[in-house]
């Protein structure tokens, strides 16, 4: 009767898994589209690359415990929202917000949460745009809601935080004073690396939209 029990809870954790695995699935899918849509349209990408995981249930038991949630899978799935991690790339910062709207805008995504850390960055220096949303997964017998996060960030920013979590996590999350402050101030010069090539990125599309024009009033006369 306990192997019966066992293979039950088996059974219903691989199940819960997998609706996360479909929920990602989706919203790759939808990122896919819309990168490709925007490339045929405008001849630009504003997505660099897109990464994805699945958080394991180690991982999210380890949460549980941290946030000292009840132990079920219910709670899990209300209480957890980055189960299914996507992180978004993209060259410019105007790129993000751009990315960010065309997601929120599909009619069978949600927003639950906006966090902004370009406009309110960490004290650390972190930036990103996160956005905990929700999406319709349907299977055969019931259609489920599923949280994603998705971060969204510049290749700088992404740099700097790929940099820091690897720092972070070799001092076992107690970051030495000095390397805090190094931190700190290469998180300034990615930033104004940032500032400089959206500026350049703005100067581009006006000569492009001036020859646009030029070309255009060729075509009239
Ligand atoms: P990992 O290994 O990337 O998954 P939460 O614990 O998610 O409920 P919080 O702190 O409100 O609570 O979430 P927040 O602020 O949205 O941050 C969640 C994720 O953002 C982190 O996930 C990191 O991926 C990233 N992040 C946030 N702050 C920093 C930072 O200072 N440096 C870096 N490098 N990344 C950051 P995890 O689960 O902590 O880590």
């Amino acid at each position: 009767n306990q192997l019966e029990q066992l293979k039950a809870v088996k059974e219903e954790m691989t199940r819960f898994m997998l609706t996360y695995k479909f929920g990602m699935d989706e919203m790759n899918t939808k990122l896919n589209i819309l990168k490709e849509e925007f490339q045929h349209i405008h001849e630009y990408n504003p997505i660099e690359h897109i990464k994805s995981r699945i958080k394991s249930p180690e991982s999210i038991l380890k949460k549980v415990h941290r946030k000292n949630l009840e132990i079920s899978l219910d709670s899990i799935r209300k209480n957890i929202h980055d189960i299914v991690g996507i992180r978004i790339v993209c060259s410019f910062i105007s790129d993000i917000y751009r990315v960010s709207k065309m997601i929120q805008n599909q009619k069978d995504i949600k927003l639950i949460e906006c966090k902004d850390y370009i406009k309110n960055p960490k004290p650390n220096g972190y930036k990103s745009l996160h956005l905990i949303l929700s999406i319709p997964v349907f299977m055969s017998d019931r259609e489920e809601e599923v949280f994603v996060e998705i971060q969204i960030r510049t290749v700088a920013m992404d740099f700097w935080a790929s940099l820091e979590h690897k720092i972070y996590y070799k001092y076992n999350k107690s970051i030495p004073e000095n390397l805090t402050k190094e931190l700190t101030d290469a998180a300034m010069v990615a930033n104004e690396l940032d500032d400089r090539m959206e500026q350049l990125n703005r100067e581009m599309n006006y000569i492009k939209e001036q020859n646009d024009t030029d070309l255009d009033s060729l075509k009239i006369n």
